[in-house]
């Protein structure tokens, strides 16, 4: 029956065909009504179910100039919307359109982070700031590109190298230098070739391809994940189909560690999880253990045989110090513990977007390394192949000269040395503009790009509403997005929210 009629409305199409021929106002129209779910939506849901449901409804729209139509029916048949009108019971104009298969496809919202940035661009006020992504920026809020990176860059082109595919695993010159750069170029577990190193798609990709180990080669693991954290490493675990949950690690209360919480939990957690810690500068906090507690999770981790699992996404960013930032893993590297390492090239050199990072698995012996870094070129190469040369080259310079490897402390010292003074004049700021006797301290004691001001949801929205500081929900700000001109109006907006909003 559906056949014929079908066949009716397709002869009595006149050259409509299944491309929309409509006006923009009854497309429009036509749009709004799949929206409101106004039709049978089993027609998209199976090759079973397919072509048997009709729908059809009628409503008076109106053309550009408002003039009305005359009163349309639509009929949903065979993935394509029929529009037509009866007059003295014959159909007289019928319009077809097609319906899209990815109907079922859902809107995704923005990004937590990333979807800042695009609210921050779509504003116009003179006054706004942006402080949701961790991007460093100059004094003048202008992006930085290095000048060791310029130089790199001038080199590279001089030798006229070409672009051809790299290894799986990526740039060995890269995969040398960043292993050396994250364990210490004497550390004996480079000699012993312990290290498994795999250029990865910065740090987001390295972190996915880890999971993706985990997923294959220890089905069922946990990944034990601070509360809070970034944003992104549950979106990674979910999507590699590895559970996780979550560790104690600030405590509201005190705006500090919450110590006692992230042992307990780790304790707690089914021997041979894996623990989620960020080696330097956390995210979004901005707490870090000392020296004697990371000695004391090292002990816990042992004890239940977890493997630790180590996010390096800002090596020099925390202390200035390459070695420093380092300082948690080698810890772990020393006791003789078998752990896991994402590093990120984004921030310490500003390559954010040459993608630029490595997994590095350290292994009890080589072999284990080797067989290790076999499978995680395995599971690269259905996943994007092998990785870009461009950002493997700049770090192989960079870090293979000595000369630009000077030249590269001296700049991230400068970057860090700029993030802490606007952070000690917020504080000073915030201190003289806040009558309340708040202690706003706990700004300073954070370290790296971030500040973890406290602020609510709702106060994180009045700042971004009411102030156009744009800044992630979770209340957490980007001090590398801040100049020193404007501490004092984020001070301002800081200061409102807290005591104005509930
Ligand atoms: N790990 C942590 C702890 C991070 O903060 C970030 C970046 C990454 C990994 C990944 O960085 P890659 O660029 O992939 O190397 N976090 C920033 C950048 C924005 C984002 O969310 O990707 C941030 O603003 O939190």
């Amino acid at each position: 029956m559906f056949e014929s009629l079908s066949s009716m409305a397709s002869t009595m199409l006149c050259g409509f065909s299944s491309t929309p021929t409509t006006s923009p106002t009854l497309q429009d129209h036509c749009k709004k009504k799949l929206k409101m779910g106004s039709f049978d939506r089993t027609i998209f849901s199976g090759k079973k179910k397919r072509n048997h449901s009709i729908k059809t409804m009628s409503n008076q729209i109106h053309d550009r100039r408002g003039i009305p139509w005359l009163p349309l029916r639509f009929l949903i048949f065979n993935r394509r919307i029929f529009i037509y009108f009866l007059s003295c019971g014959r159909i007289t104009l019928a319009l077809a359109v097609n319906v899209s298969r990815f109907e079922g496809v859902t809107m995704a919202p923005p990004d937590p982070i990333l979807g800042v940035s695009e609210a921050f661009k779509a504003d116009t006020n003179e006054m706004k700031l942006n402080l949701g992504v961790g991007d460093y920026r100059t004094e003048e809020l202008q992006p930085y590109v290095l000048n060791v990176v310029k130089k790199a860059e001038n080199l590279i082109l001089k030798r006229g190298e070409n672009k051809e595919y790299l290894p799986i695993e990526g740039l060995a010159a890269f995969n040398n230098a960043t292993a050396e750069l994250l364990f210490g170029r004497d550390n004996p577990v480079i000699e012993q070739q312990r290290v498994a190193t795999v250029q990865g798609l910065s740090g987001t990709g390295s972190l996915r391809l880890a999971a993706a180990l985990i997923e294959r080669y220890f089905p069922g693991a946990k990944v034990l994940i601070s509360s809070p954290t970034w944003g992104n490493h549950k979106n990674i675990f979910n999507d590699a189909r590895v559970p996780w949950s979550e560790y104690r690690y600030y405590d509201p209360k005190t705006i500090g560690l919450d110590f006692d919480g992230m042992i307990s939990d780790i304790k707690a957690a089914p021997d041979g999880s894996f623990v989620l810690l960020h080696g330097c500068a956390h995210n979004p906090t901005g707490i870090d253990p000392t020296p004697e507690q990371w000695e004391k999770i090292a002990d816990v981790i042992q004890e239940k045989k977890h493997l630790p699992f180590f996010d390096v996404a800002y090596q020099g960013f925390a202390s200035g110090s390459l070695d420093a930032d380092a300082s948690s893993v080698r810890l772990f590297a020393a006791r003789g513990m078998e752990l896991l390492v994402a590093q990120s090239y984004s921030k310490n050199l500003g390559l954010y977007s040459e993608r630029i990072g490595a997994i590095n698995v350290l292994c009890s012996s080589a072999d284990a390394a080797a067989r290790v870094k076999s499978q995680l070129k395995r599971l690269a190469r259905p996943m994007y192949s092998n990785p870009p040369i461009h950002g493997a080259r700049i770090v192989a310079n960079v870090v293979g000269n000595p000369e630009l490897f000077n030249e590269w402390e001296e700049e991230m010292e400068l970057m860090a040395s700029r993030i802490k003074s606007v952070r000690q004049k917020l504080f000073d700021s915030l201190s003289a503009k806040d009558k309340s006797g708040k202690d706003w301290s706990f700004i300073l004691k954070q370290i790296g790009m971030f500040s973890f001001t406290g602020l609510s949801k709702a106060q994180s929205d009045n700042m971004t509403n009411k102030w156009h500081v744009y800044m992630t929900k979770d209340g957490r700000i980007s001090l590398a997005g801040l100049s020193s001109v404007k501490c004092e109006y984020l001070a301002d907006a800081i200061v409102d929210s807290f005591h104005n909003v509930k």
